[in-house]
């Protein structure tokens, strides 16, 4: 894992890395409504925490979302065999051109990872750039959406003592802080 950036006194870093490998209390899945496995990071995760995961998914089909979990919205189940403790399951939009609502979305989906992570009182919160893969999303318009919620976390008292953004490369991780720097540094 390499440090690429640290905003808010260190409480915010960005590194490039496998998140399925980090230590956290929880890391955050870019899964779909259907919660059982799938490509991308939803795949790396459920490969290296093994059958818990799934099992616990199923279990949250079943008896809370029948239909599937909206996206924007997100569950959380046991690490398995993850050093993580839980794995916070959130969905993010898919990317349909920009008018469909799809930043409200992915914003609504980082918010409610970082609601799951506080109610269960955790500490530290791993995320991957949800959507911006199988779904579409442009990177640089995603790095402007996340960079602006997490300044107002930060600056509104946060509860988590850690939140990292991990991304798969050095060139991904190199986008969202060109987007993301000048708004995480800049004034309020
Ligand atoms: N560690 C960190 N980042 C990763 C890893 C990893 N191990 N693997 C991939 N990424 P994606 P989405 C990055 O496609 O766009 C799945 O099939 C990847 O480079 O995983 O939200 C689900 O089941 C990219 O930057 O998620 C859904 O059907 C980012 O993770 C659908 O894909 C997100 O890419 C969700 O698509």
């Amino acid at each position: 894992m390499a440090t690429a950036g640290t905003f808010f006194g260190g409480r915010l870093t960005v590194e490039t890395g496998d998140l399925t490998a980090l230590e956290v209390d929880a890391l955050v899945n870019a899964a779909n409504p259907g919660l059982l496995g799938g490509g991308g990071v939803d795949g790396a995760i459920h490969r290296a925490g093994g059958p818990v995961i799934l099992r616990e998914c199923r279990e949250i089909r079943r008896t809370r979302h029948p239909d599937g979990l909206p996206a924007g919205r997100a569950v959380t189940t046991g690490g398995g065999n993850l050093k993580a403790r839980f794995v916070i399951h959130t969905v993010g939009p898919v990317w349909r051109g920009g008018s469909a609502g799809e930043d409200g979305v992915l914003a609504d989906a980082y918010r409610s990872s970082i609601r799951e992570a506080e109610a269960k009182g955790l500490s530290s919160l791993a995320f991957p750039a949800i959507s911006t893969g199988v779904y579409g999303f442009p990177k640089d318009r995603a790095a402007r959406i996340v960079a602006g919620l997490l300044k107002d976390y930060f600056l509104g008292g946060p509860k988590l003592s850690r939140i990292r953004m991990v991304f798969f490369s050095a060139a991904d991780a190199e986008i969202f802080l060109k987007e993301a720097a000048p708004l995480l540094t800049g004034s309020p």
